[in-house]
């Protein structure tokens, strides 16, 4: 569903763009622009732990079942390390 979402919003851009008398590059750079908020919006997944986000852990992905959930909530009967991006081994 998230990753609906990030098409949509590069699919909006990019045919906005086409509408008005832009260069390729400048659509490159709206492209850039929508995957940046997009990858800000949605801290959790982008490898990085950041507690200011309330993440636990952060093992890159938004996939729930290897130890770190789409919340960057470490998931029970894990235990996580590691900060960039965080490794996950049940115990
Ligand atoms: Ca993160
Ligand atoms: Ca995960």
């Amino acid at each position: 569903m998230k990753s609906f979402t990030f098409v949509f919003v590069v699919w909006a851009v990019v045919l906005s763009a086409c509408g008005s008398d832009v260069g390729e590059s400048a659509i490159d750079a709206q492209v850039n622009e929508a995957v940046k908020g997009f990858q800000e919006s949605r801290p959790c997944g982008d490898g990085l732990v950041s507690a200011n986000d309330g993440e636990v852990c952060d093992d890159g992905n938004e996939h729930n079942g290897d130890g770190c959930d789409e919340n960057c909530e470490i998931e029970e009967g894990f235990e996580c390390r590691g900060m960039s991006p965080s490794v996950c081994d049940s115990y």
